[in-house]
């Protein structure tokens, strides 16, 4: 090979190279930082605010919490088993509500397969049939047409599936195909536009069930619909570099890395997609537990589909707590909060001071009188579920604002309304 040979040879190297979905290291301490965050998280020990997610997170991350994080394991067996087999002590029907539900079975399934463990024996195979029951409703509901909706919603059921499939848990081609079938026709995933999200759960799974080979029936419409999600999140990129908003690029990071696409740049997209996220990160962006949770594996350089086979001797650096320290009392802000959507409309200027969140925003305007709300904890943090009385119905829910137009991208915990700023709280259709 003469010298031009060598170099053509090196760029066409250098080229594929860029096609692969790397992520680099990032900064040990920015990572730290986020890992501190979610510490408060594992002292909360109540069945309400336990959360598989962070466990998860944290095992396929480069960080550990010692003691801490086998004591929250233990809590979320104890906790999961007792209410999901029925083993309570006082079995009256109260806590029925309570109930985990598909996803967070689901969840709860990846958390044990984080530390090693496969579902096996009597209890094993109970968790598991009980996760084969819910997606097999799940699919009765879609219907043999695929005219109706999961009682959930396509994000859980491609949860469940990854769940099963990170055990090896073999599933009917039948349910494997109505997340084909969602996928190959977009529509039936979102109304108006793409979720992010649940494409990259659905491509997870999926890429689980191409690796495992566990229906290979599906085989080629699974590898397709594989490639057809990774072209739609790359599609779904802004300018900024996010795929979807910076709240899905991280799952969908766990769906493209490590992977390439010929003839596509791949790699340049995930380095435009590290940076912006890097940026957010250092803004202050993600406070959220469970947001934290799926971003911390990519920062490792791990997916959820890494748990089919997951490295529990990897050494991880241990986070120590930080004590806050209080802040220095702020200045008063107003904040319009408006609720066009019940009659007679609701519309106030509430004060509050700089830095409260949206809910302390709810939480003064309720004080004041003429305003009411209640909220249903999640994974995610509380979630509004009524405004003036009124409950969000099925497929409904009270959608955040700001006016005149722009959906929130955080929850009533962590927004954090501006001077001025006016909120809109608005019934809407999903
Ligand atoms: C499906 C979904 C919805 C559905 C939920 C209905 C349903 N029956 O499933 C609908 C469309 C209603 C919805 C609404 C909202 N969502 Co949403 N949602 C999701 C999604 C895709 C999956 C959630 C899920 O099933 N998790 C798995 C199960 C096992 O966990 P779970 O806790 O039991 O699930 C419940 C909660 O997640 C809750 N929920 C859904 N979204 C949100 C958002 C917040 C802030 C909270 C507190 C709860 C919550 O609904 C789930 C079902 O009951 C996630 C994506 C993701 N990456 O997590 C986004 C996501 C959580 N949602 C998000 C947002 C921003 C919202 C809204 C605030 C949007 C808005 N401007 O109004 C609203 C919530 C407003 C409110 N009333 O409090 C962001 C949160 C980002 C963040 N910083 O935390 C995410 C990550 C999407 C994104 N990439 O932007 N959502």
């Amino acid at each position: 090979m003469g010298h031009l040979g060598v170099l053509l040879f090196l760029l066409g190297g250098l080229g594929a190279l860029a096609d692969i979905c790397e992520i680099p290291q990032v900064d040990s301490k920015l990572v730290e930082r986020l890992g501190q965050r979610l510490l408060p998280w594992m002292d909360w020990l109540s069945l309400e605010h336990l959360n598989p997610s962070i466990y998860v997170g944290l095992r396929l991350s480069s960080l550990q919490a010692g003691a801490r994080e086998a004591f929250y394991l233990h809590i979320l067996k104890l906790s999961y088993q007792r209410s999901l087999l029925g083993l309570t002590f006082n079995d009256d029907n109260s806590d029925y509500q309570d109930k985990p539900s598909m996803g967070q079975l689901a969840l709860y399934l990846l958390a044990l397969r984080a530390n090693c463990e496969l579902v096996e024996g009597r209890k094993g195979d109970r968790l598991v049939s009980q996760l084969k029951r819910f997606l097999e409703d799940e699919k009765k509901a879609i219907g043999h047409n695929n005219k109706g909706q999961p009682h959930t919603s396509y994000y859980q059921y491609g949860l469940g599936i990854l769940a099963l499939c990170v055990h090896q848990k073999r599933l009917h081609d039948s349910v494997v195909g109505k997340l084909l079938y969602a996928v190959e026709h977009e529509q039936h995933l979102h109304q108006g536009h793409l979720s992010v999200d649940t494409v990259a759960m659905a491509g997870l799974a999926f890429t689980c069930l191409e690796y495992s080979n566990l229906n290979p029936n599906r085989k080629h419409q699974i590898t397709r619909a594989i490639e057809n999600i990774r072209e739609k999140i790359l599609k779904a990129q802004t300018p900024e570099g996010y795929f979807g908003n910076v709240y899905s690029t991280p799952l969908a990071l766990q769906l493209l890395m490590k992977s390439s696409m010929p003839g596509v740049e791949l790699g340049t997209a995930c380095l435009k997609a590290r940076a912006a996220l890097l940026a957010s990160v250092q803004d202050g962006a993600f406070q959220n537990a469970l947001m934290i949770s799926q971003l911390l594996p990519v920062l490792n350089g791990k997916s959820y589909v890494d748990l089919i086979s997951p490295d529990c001797e990897a050494p991880r650096v241990m986070l120590e707590p930080v004590v806050e320290t209080p802040s220095p009392p702020q200045e008063v802000i107003r904040v319009v909060l408006k609720v066009p959507s019940v009659s007679p409309p609701y519309i106030n200027s509430i004060s509050v001071p700089a830095g409260s969140s949206l809910e302390d925003v709810l939480k003064k305007a309720q004080k004041l009188r003429g305003f009411m709300y209640g909220t249903q904890n999640t994974l995610s943090g509380p979630f509004l579920t009524s405004v003036m009385g009124k409950e969000s119905g099925e497929r409904e829910f009270w959608q955040l604002l700001r006016a005149p137009d722009t959906p929130l991208l955080q929850g009533i915990a962590e927004y954090t309304p501006k001077d001025g700023e006016t909120i809109e709280l608005r019934l809407a259709t999903w």
